[in-house]
């Protein structure tokens, strides 16, 4: 264990290598920034004083936070950590390594890794100079993506769902027209199962078919899919169940459930047979004719388990990642998302910064009830971004899909322009929205949006100039208040509830029934 003592770091930053670092505060501060551990897991600057609730429920922890660390009471984070003073400055401690966490325990800040010495870096000062340099660290590290053209993407997800075919796709292939779009992604829905990915019978003429439609309008094939991810009911967990992770009493590790409808499993990534299939997946992938890749609930590859080979479990996943983009190759472009955000970076173009928006501006169950920030929902996904653009000098960040329609819409015009104006900083543009719900104006507005390259300007941790406008996030980010009273309550129930794997069926059936009426009103 190493302790650093603040004047040591307070004029110039360090790098100390160690497993367990603390670094005393000279201080005390007003508030802390914890950065979660996926895509997304919630990054935000909280209150220093009072616990921070624990995000509920529980059995939602392994698809949404690091499971291992949930249920920590101390703030904590993944791979950094850092407090603010009153007079804005910040102290930092960031790995720069995988497998590392950091906790503010008291007057310190401690830096600790599950897998032996690794790097640290410590610095204090104004902020945006702090992580500039933190990030300029890991780049020399991890590395940066080479792709300088960030694609414009129609994505099928936030309005169709699961409710994708042939048929329907076609239809909006043609009716996209000359939208200046540079990828045409076909998300979730095309493929059998999780684990089992070939086309579906909604997809009869195959999946190289499909990509040629796409790249007869002119564009780019895009196509989603969550290799690391098994079904309980696909193809693949039946004929090779010995290549799913399990923990120390030899039991298999659950990676969540959500609206597939089955129980999740994760891929031992280390096992030499998982490596060759997920190689030859993505060369599959390619000789469809996919140039852009998503590739989806990634961290199944670094949770918790015992491996093959007994390595750290995000160094684990780092490697499987590296060997898809070896496969995928470096002509086509790679988005990750799901993903731990530190063992992805070097081997991503992209990737996705914060939850999945929504229709919805938030959702009262989960945010006010249950405290998590990780569902989907827009006001999560923009208060999770705002919070991780210092990513974006090492690759491309990805903010999600913006909204343009007013039909089947309830995002309010100031909401919409938020999450308009986010993408133009972060500059990745994308939408779902169908252009058969478009009305004229709307459909030139989306054309300005994605022809547009402003000049963007950091005023301030929440504010940003865009061609001069002022542009403020600050009302988005805050953290919506633990319930009280007769909610704190029904908090309390609900979270019981949430754990219920009946009760959460029937949730998720009512939401996919939902999603599957709105996408018939196309
Ligand atoms: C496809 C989708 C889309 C989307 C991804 C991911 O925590 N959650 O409840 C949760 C739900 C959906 C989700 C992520 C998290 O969506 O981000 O873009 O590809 O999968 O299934």
């Amino acid at each position: 264990m190493t302790k650093i003592h603040f004047s040591n770091v307070q004029a110039n930053s360090k790098i100390i290598k160690a497993k367990e670092i603390q670094v005393g505060l000279p201080s005390t501060p007003v508030k802390y920034y914890r950065h979660g551990w996926q895509s997304w897991s919630l990054a935000a600057w909280t209150d220093v004083a009072g616990a921070f609730p624990m995000q509920k429920p529980i059995s939602f922890h392994p698809y949404q936070t690091d499971a291992v660390y949930a249920q920590e009471s101390v703030p904590h984070g993944s791979w950094l950590g850092a407090v603010e003073y009153e007079d804005g400055n910040i102290l930092l401690v960031g790995a720069l390594a995988t497998d590392t966490h950091v906790f503010l325990l008291k007057d310190q800040l401690v830096g600790r890794s599950e897998a032996g010495e690794v790097e640290w870096f410590i610095a204090y000062g104004n902020e945006t100079q702090v992580f500039d340099e933190y990030v300029k660290q890991i780049g020399v590290r991890f590395g940066m993506t080479a792709k300088t053209h960030v694609p414009r993407v129609w994505c099928s997800w936030y309005s169709l769902y699961m409710e994708i075919n042939e048929g329907v796709l076609n239809q909006i292939f043609d009716l996209l027209g000359d939208l200046p779009f540079d990828v045409i992604q076909v998300d979730d829905g095309w493929q059998k199962n999780i684990g089992d990915w070939q086309a579906n019978e909604k997809f009869p003429s195959g999946m190289a078919s499909l990509a040629e439609k796409i790249k007869l309008t002119g564009r780019q094939a895009g196509l989603w899919l969550a290799p690391l991810l098994v079904s309980k009911s696909s193809q693949l967990f039946k004929e090779h169940s010995n290549w799913l992770l399990k923990n120390d009493g030899g039991a298999l590790v659950s990676a969540g459930y959500n609206y597939w409808g089955n129980d999740l499993y994760a891929l031992d990534v280390t096992h030499p047979d998982v490596i060759v299939w997920l190689t030859s997946l993505m060369k599959q992938v390619r000789a469809w004719g996919f140039d852009y890749i998503k590739l989806d609930f990634l961290y199944a590859g670094a949770m918790k388990g015992v491996r093959y080979v007994d390595i750290p479990r995000e160094a684990a996943y780092r490697e499987s990642l590296r060997v898809m983009r070896e496969a995928i190759g470096t002509d086509a472009f790679l988005l990750t998302c799901g993903t731990p955000i530190l063992p992805a970076l070097g081997f991503s173009d992209a990737i996705r910064i914060g939850p999945d928006v929504s229709h919805e501006w938030e959702n009262h169950l989960y945010e006010h009830l249950l405290q998590n920030f990780s569902s989907p929902g827009t006001r999560n996904a923009i208060r999770t971004v705002v919070n991780r653009l210092w990513l974006k000098p090492l690759l491309h960040i990805d903010p999600d899909v913006e909204y343009f329609v007013s039909k089947e819409n309830t995002l309010e015009e100031e909401h919409k322009k938020q999450l308009q104006d986010l993408a133009l900083i972060c500059n990745f543009k994308a939408t779902s929205d169908l252009p058969q719900w478009m009305t004229e104006g709307e459909r030139e507005q989306l054309r300005s949006f994605l022809i547009r390259e402003p000049d963007v300007l950091k005023i301030s941790r929440y504010q940003y100039k865009i061609d001069g406008r002022i542009v403020d996030f600050s009302s988005s980010v805050e953290l919506v208040k633990p319930p009280k009273g007769f909610n704190a309550l029904l908090s309390v129930i609900m979270g019981w509830a949430g754990n219920i794997k009946l009760f959460i069926r029937i949730t998720l059936s009512l939401d996919n029934a939902a999603k599957k009426k709105r996408a018939s009103r196309i």
